[in-house]
């Protein structure tokens, strides 16, 4: 009984995730659902981005939380539109979260639209938002281990992004292990080293977002 609840819901989602997919290819949207750890700096690479595209694209913003609106604070103060939804203890954003918040958005044609999922490495990955462009971020001092650790996430990501280089001298991260981990699960994804703090490689990034939603 319980595992026909779980079909049913995720049904639902998928339904509404084509829905969203529709609607983003229609309007040449590119919808980014970022991924990570709590603090692994989904925020501050969506700042840095914003930063780095000047006027060159359009860009929205969909912020997910536990609670609280001070990420999506950070980016209303660049002047982006950003919507704030609270899952009020949901560990991840559904398909129908980002229609209702597209649908309130209304981003203009050939906009990136970032969507920063709930902070952790597991339940996010299970649920189709329809976006275009599923971006994982690693962060340095979590350690090299976590492509071995959560699978799914690495699995299925278009872009990878390792932060926080810059703390590379004072943490224990064995580079060549973190890339074996990815690359026994996902070979096509594009792996971006950056530092949200420096700026280092964040023009990079950028370029790579900028190309892709051309
Ligand atoms: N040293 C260093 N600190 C960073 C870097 N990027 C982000 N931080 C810091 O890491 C902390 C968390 O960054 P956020 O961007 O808020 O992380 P987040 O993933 O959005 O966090 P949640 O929304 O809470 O899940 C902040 O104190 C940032 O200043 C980096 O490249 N280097
Ligand atoms: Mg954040």
């Amino acid at each position: 009984m319980e595992v026909k609840v779980m079909k049913n819901i995720m049904h639902a989602n998928d339904k509404l995730a084509e829905e969203n997919r529709d609607y983003f290819q229609k309007k040449r949207i590119k919808a980014v659902n970022i991924m990570a750890s709590p603090g692994s700096g989904k925020t501050s690479t969506i700042l840095r981005l914003i930063e780095a595209f000047g006027d060159k694209v359009n860009v929205a913003v969909v912020e997910g939380d536990i609670a609280s609106s001070i990420d999506a604070e950070k980016i209303d103060k660049l002047g982006k539109p950003v919507i704030q939804i609270n899952t009020g203890g949901g560990c991840h954003l559904d398909a129908n979260m980002i229609k209702a918040s597209v649908e309130s958005l209304n981003p203009d044609d050939g906009t990136i639209l970032f969507i920063e999922n709930v902070g952790n490495l597991v339940c996010p990955s299970s649920f189709d938002l329809g976006e275009g462009i599923k971006m994982v971020i690693a962060s340095v001092p979590e350690g090299h281990d976590k492509p071995y650790k959560y699978t799914s996430m690495f699995e299925l990501a278009d872009i990878i992004v390792l932060n926080k280089t810059d703390l590379m001298p004072y943490i224990d991260f064995d580079r060549d292990s973190f890339y074996k981990g990815v690359r026994a699960l996902n070979e096509k994804a594009e792996i971006f080293e950056v530092s949200c703090r420096t700026g280092e490689g964040v023009d990079q990034l950028a370029q790579w977002f900028l190309d892709a939603s051309k």
